[in-house]
């Protein structure tokens, strides 16, 4: 242990701890900006310098290590006036119309200057004030509202291996921005989201569409449903001031009643027609010598990503649409039948943990008669910010139960929201379908955790699969140059785009850390085991729309409704 004080208090912590984490131990917190705990400390913007007794500079507190018999002050005369001068060079070189800023009153910079008592910068203005960016139907950029810090240049770059956003220009006038300032989606970006969750300003956000929604609510002549993604029941409850990985369905089905939906209905429903038709698919290609690995098809910042850095390698991706777009089609087609009500009456909201999932919706192919399938989504932080215009005290709520018929969902798709659950799920149809039992085995523990690869064997009916799921497109990507060289040893491999999946997703609460993450994995693998059906085929509900309606996995209209095509 390393034997320190830290403004004048005496603490002992272990060798390689950081002076921030240190002073964390004391409940002080230094101020940061570019400092983020899950990615490489950068120590750009000083905001957390410290005095340090017999050192003449002050040192940054995010990367310096304690070392025996240190002294740090984090509340000097000195400290404070360069923490104030910092953060006014920064709001002089920002745009200050907080009231309509998408992240007003959950912005790092914001809660900074009240903290330091700032109301306005005393230096002169050198904002520029260009104008956002809004060419894509998920990411927006505001470049006058970026401080530089680069946490979502690290997001892209060492989570992602993409690096679409980069540093430009030098000295005052360095900027963060694409490759020939280019918009996003023309570049490498795949509309993830990532950076967006890391930005401690509005400088990246998601495309709100909050507006359009309350629009079709208030609209007496609309039927407005919406469908929510396996991982929100365990996100939203955060801002509401509950503990990570809280488990809000009641609360949450409550709120979108409250805020006027006419059904709320379940994506863990639409994510067991995926493992039917996904499953069904992947024993076909087994046993028909079709194209393998297979590749999962539901992240749609990974089927973009195949399409824009593997089109060569398409084919092995599944053609199962995802499981808010099966949804979608399922919506727009069999159940303006059962609800009596005309399809062109009815919207389609979803609420996702993905700004990708906007561009999704918006995909051409995923509608019918020109209007798309899923009308408007919404990310968890939209929802959220529904939830707080409305005025509801989302604690206080109480629990009710999504509306049927298309909201009983089995334990498998309640997993889709983490990695590895879409393969668990997925496995736990196939195993039945390819011995012909109904297995026991439920858990495949080889499917869960954090890790970024995660590999497994299994012997059944006779034959051995060869299993791979990969987090992060930087993870996808070493698979990827196997699939492409054809030395890939798998037959199946699933990939979410996002760190941890859905849990992990780019439309998550601000906040949303790895540690936060494995709170909510936990949950999701708990509302599985409470739940009568854990395996998609045995869902009742999916069984009555396969008999009435859709006809055999795989075939005629289950093929024609949920399944797709991908764009080289
Ligand atoms: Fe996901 Fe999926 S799990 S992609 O992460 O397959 O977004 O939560 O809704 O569609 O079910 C997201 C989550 C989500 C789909 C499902
Ligand atoms: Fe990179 Fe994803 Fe942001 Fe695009 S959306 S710039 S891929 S982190």
């Amino acid at each position: 242990m390393v034997h320190l004080t830290i403004n004048n208090i005496p603490l002992a912590v272990p060798k390689g701890t950081k002076i921030m984490q240190a002073a964390q131990k004391l409940g002080i917190d230094i101020p940061h900006l570019c400092y983020h705990e899950d990615q490489r400390i950068k120590a750009r913007c000083r905001l957390c310098s410290v005095e340090v007794v017999g050192k003449r500079r002050l040192l940054a507190a995010c990367s310096t290590e304690v070392w025996e018999g240190m002294e740090v002050h984090t509340d000097t005369q000195i400290v404070r006036d360069t923490q104030v001068a910092i953060l006014q060079l920064m709001l002089a070189n920002h745009h200050k119309d907080c009231l309509s800023c998408p992240r007003n009153q959950n912005c790092d910079l914001q809660r900074l200057c009240s903290r330091f008592n700032i109301q306005h910068s005393s230096l002169p203005s050198v904002c520029k004030e260009e104008p956002r960016i809004v060419t894509n139907p998920a990411i927006v950029r505001d470049p006058s509202k970026c401080i530089r810090c680069g946490r979502c240049i690290r997001a892209c770059k060492d989570v992602q291996g993409i690096a679409a956003l980069t540093y430009a220009g030098r000295s005052s006038d360095i900027v963060v921005t694409t490759a020939y300032n280019k918009p996003m989606e023309t570049t490498d970006c795949i509309l993830c989201g990532q950076c967006s969750l890391v930005c401690p300003t509005g400088a990246l956000v998601e495309k709100d569409d909050t507006e359009k929604v309350l629009d079709a609510l208030q609209d007496p002549k609309k039927h407005v449903i919406v469908q929510v993604a396996p991982s929100v029941r365990v996100s939203l409850g955060d801002a509401f001031g509950m503990e990570p990985g809280a488990i809000v369905t009641g609360q949450m089905v409550t709120a979108l009643h409250l805020l006027g939906f006419d059904k709320v209905f379940d994506t863990n429903f639409g994510a067991d027609l995926t493992i039917m038709e996904e499953g069904t698919e992947f024993l076909d290609r087994l046993q028909h010598g079709g194209v393998l690995p297979m590749m999962t098809s539901c992240c749609p910042g990974w089927v973009y990503y195949v399409e824009k850095h593997y089109s060569d390698c398409l084919p092995h991706l599944s053609s199962t649409k995802s499981p808010m777009s099966i949804f979608g089609a399922v919506a727009k087609t069999y159940y303006p039948k059962v609800a009596g009500i005309d399809v062109k009456d009815i919207v389609t909201v979803s609420v996702m943990p993905c700004t990708a999932k906007k561009f999704e919706a918006a995909r051409p192919e995923l509608g019918r008669d020109g209007r798309p399938d899923v009308d408007i989504v919404l990310t968890t932080r939209e929802l959220i910010k529904l939830i707080k215009y409305v005025g509801l005290s989302f604690g206080q709520l109480p629990e009710t139960e999504f509306d049927s018929p298309l909201g009983t969902a089995s334990g498998a798709g309640a997993i889709f929201g983490t990695t590895g659950g879409v393969m668990e799920a997925a496995l736990r149809t196939v195993c039945d379908k390819l011995t012909g039992k109904t297995l026991e085995r439920l858990d495949f523990q080889e499917a869960r955790g954090f890790k970024g690869i995660k590999e497994c064997t299994l012997e059944l009916g006779g034959r051995t699969l060869h299993i791979a799921i990969a987090h992060t497109l930087k993870n996808a990507e070493i698979l990827m140059e196997q699939v492409r060289k054809g030395i890939s040893p798998y037959d199946f491999i699933e990939v979410m785009a996002c760190p941890g999946g859905c849990i992990g997703g780019g439309g998550q609460p601000i906040g949303t850390t790895n540690a936060v993450k494995k709170k909510r994995m936990q949950a999701l693998y708990e509302i599985d085991r409470s739940l009568p059906v854990r395996k998609s085929h045995e869902n009742p509900e999916l069984q009555v729309l396969y008999r009435d309606f859709l006809g055999e996995p795989g075939e005629g209209k289950a093929h024609e409704l949920l399944h797709t095509g991908y764009r080289a």
